[in-house]
């Protein structure tokens, strides 16, 4: 009967070791973006609006990396497609999270090295500053060995989900977005009371084909 025990939990901490990825050392990591200097992403709650791989425009093919390195500086691999995190730079924009926000395309390989091209299931909008991303809950920092503050991706992110409860995007398209978005309605880039959040297909106008999309994403929530 112990003996059983015994050997159940060596099997146990075996299985638990051997799917254990090895401590990211969030200075030495690195991100970045390929395909444009900057994405323009749009993100829904229901993760069901654009996909990373066509933030960059028709045509070209974008996406996310990360490379995951150790404090030795040695490249991690094996590391689980959901181990990530993200949000706006900007503190005063920090986007509404859903639970399992976004997965990697694969493990990390033999370099260390991952891409994100899927779709990201969130609500708010940043405009500048950009996005931090983080790999086993640490936002990755640059440049070493400084290291003094995160990396921020160039990626412009909009999303229906422009308000909720304390003015705040709340990862819910509802009655409350609607009210944003319309005192934008049909203005242009450069007119009173734009707003960019509110320009889905980056046209830089708000109007009915936003509005389709509004419609479309209406009552989605994480
Ligand atoms: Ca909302
Ligand atoms: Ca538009």
């Amino acid at each position: 009967m112990f003996k059983g025990k015994v050997v159940a939990f060596a099997l146990m901490l075996a299985i638990a070791t051997s799917v254990y990825a090895g401590d990211v050392d969030d200075c030495r990591s690195t991100a970045g973006i390929t395909g444009c200097a900057q994405m323009m992403l749009t993100i829904c709650p229901a993760g069901d609006f654009e996909f990373i791989r066509d933030a960059c425009g028709t045509g070209i093919t974008a996406y996310i990396w990360v490379t995951a390195l150790d404090a030795a500086g040695l490249p991690i691999p094996g590391i689980p497609w959901t181990d990530y995190w993200l949000n706006a730079c900007d503190p005063a924009k920090q986007l509404a999270l859903c639970s399992s926000p976004l997965g990697a395309d694969s493990l990390t390989g033999a370099n260390g090295t991952t891409t994100f091209g899927g779709r990201i299931a969130a609500g708010g909008c940043t405009l500048t500053q950009g996005i931090w991303w983080a790999i086993q809950g640490k936002p990755l920092k640059g440049p070493y060995p400084t290291c003094t503050s995160n990396v921020c991706l160039n990626i412009i992110v909009k999303s229906p989900d422009l308000t909720g409860a304390g003015g705040k995007p709340d990862g819910v398209i509802n009655l409350s977005d609607l009210v944003p978005f319309g005192g934008s309605y049909n203005k242009n880039l450069g007119q009173a009371g734009y707003n960019a959040c509110c320009d889905y297909n980056d046209d830089n106008k708000c109007n009915l084909s936003d509005f389709a999309y509004f419609g479309t994403h209406y009552q989605h929530k994480c």
